[in-house]
């Protein structure tokens, strides 16, 4: 029989990803999308007539239990959030309301009209924040050091809750940080591919960042969703760190990025304030091997991949007028 899966956050970079994945393996995909005054499809336009539509938004509980109620899902993803830690500073308490809030409007909803559906979390390598060991695993302790991060731990605990109160199979998935051409322009790895785009078409002379020796694990999107899915295809929910289990800092991305297009980074990136945080996340690096071990995933794109893959995408949409 066809499964059903629900996703939330279908116009963000994981959703479209997640869709296609699913489209491909013939579920029948839903999509929760929240009213815009604009156009937010872009992402999903290739493949936007595979997928249903069902309105909706974490705020809105009774569009939550509408969704499930009409979706009927054998599966739900939960990928929808503020998920831009810079604003979670100047929006905390928006940014709790849809990241910890939400999450369990949306897991009420599904107790209440589809306890047996089961449900993956998007919970985030954030939690961690100021790291109490490294690398991290399933069992490092959380310092989060944004108001994106305390929101985060909120819904990664509530997931867990009802797993335990109720036998709901929910799981989280930790994930580090993964990137794409569909990553959002104010990210940093989109903001320096784009940014290398525009200056190497001579659309910009410079380009200005925030902390340039900040670490992350970064892998692809595309890769990561995998992960996803598969936590869902085991009988048992539990919670998983997905990570490439490399760190590199923002300069080397930056380092690749120009050198793609034939230029040194050195003369073109200057540091701006106004980038810079409250409170930096200096370094995360993760330890997937419980999911590479129970889950059979293995991420296939490498750093330098990633990177080449993302200038590359940037500087074929400006060639062609994007
Ligand atoms: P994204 O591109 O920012 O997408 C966020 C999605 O959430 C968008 O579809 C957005 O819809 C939707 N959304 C926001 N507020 C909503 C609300 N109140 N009601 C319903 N939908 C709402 O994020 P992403 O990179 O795909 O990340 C997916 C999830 O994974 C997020 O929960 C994020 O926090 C988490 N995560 C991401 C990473 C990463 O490195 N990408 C790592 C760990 C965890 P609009 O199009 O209408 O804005
Ligand atoms: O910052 C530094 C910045 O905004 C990465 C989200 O998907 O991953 C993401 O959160 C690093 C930070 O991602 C600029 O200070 C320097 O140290 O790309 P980012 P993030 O904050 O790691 C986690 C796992 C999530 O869950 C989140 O949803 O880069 N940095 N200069 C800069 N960052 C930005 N954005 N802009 C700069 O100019």
């Amino acid at each position: 029989m066809t499964k059903r899966a629900l996703i939330t956050g279908l116009t963000g970079q994981d959703g479209s990803y997640l869709a296609e994945l699913l489209v491909e393996k013939d579920y029948e995909v839903w999509g929760l999308m929240r009213r815009s005054s604009s156009e937010s499809t872009e992402r999903i336009d290739d493949f936007i007539d595979s997928v249903r539509i069902v309105g909706g938004d974490l705020l809105d509980q009774t569009s939550l239990l509408d969704a499930i109620e009409e979706s009927q899902p054998d599966e739900v993803y939960n990928l929808a959030a503020q998920s831009f830690v810079h604003d979670s500073w100047t929006e905390p308490v928006y940014t709790a309301d849809v990241d910890a809030l939400g999450v369990t409007r949306l897991l009420e909803a599904m107790r209440r009209v589809k306890p047996d559906a089961r449900f993956y979390q998007a919970s985030s390598s954030e939690m961690f924040g100021k790291v109490h060991e490294t690398p991290q695993t399933e069992k490092t302790p959380f310092h989060p050091r944004s108001p994106y991060g305390v929101a985060k731990i909120y819904g990664y605990y509530i997931a867990v809750n009802y797993r335990e109160s109720y036998d709901m199979h929910a799981s989280n998935g930790i994930l580090f940080n993964h990137e794409s051409p569909r990553r959002g322009i104010e990210f940093v790895t989109r903001k320096i591919t784009d940014g290398v785009a525009r200056i190497a078409t001579g659309r910009a002379t410079e380009l200005a960042l925030g902390n340039l020796d900040s670490k992350r694990d970064w892998g692809f999107a595309g890769d990561y969703v995998e992960a996803m899915w598969l936590m869902l295809q085991q009988d048992a929910p539990d919670d998983y760190v997905v990570s490439t289990d490399e760190a590199h800092s923002v300069r080397e991305f930056c380092e690749i990025a120009f050198a793609r297009v034939g230029l040194d980074c050195e003369e073109y990136v200057v540091q701006d304030p106004r980038f810079m945080r409250p409170a930096e996340v200096d370094i995360l690096l993760g330890d997937s091997s419980k999911a590479r071990r129970v889950l059979g995933w293995e991420p296939k794109v490498s750093f330098r991949e990633l990177v080449e893959m993302m200038v590359d995408a940037d500087m074929e949409r400006y060639s062609t007028g994007g």
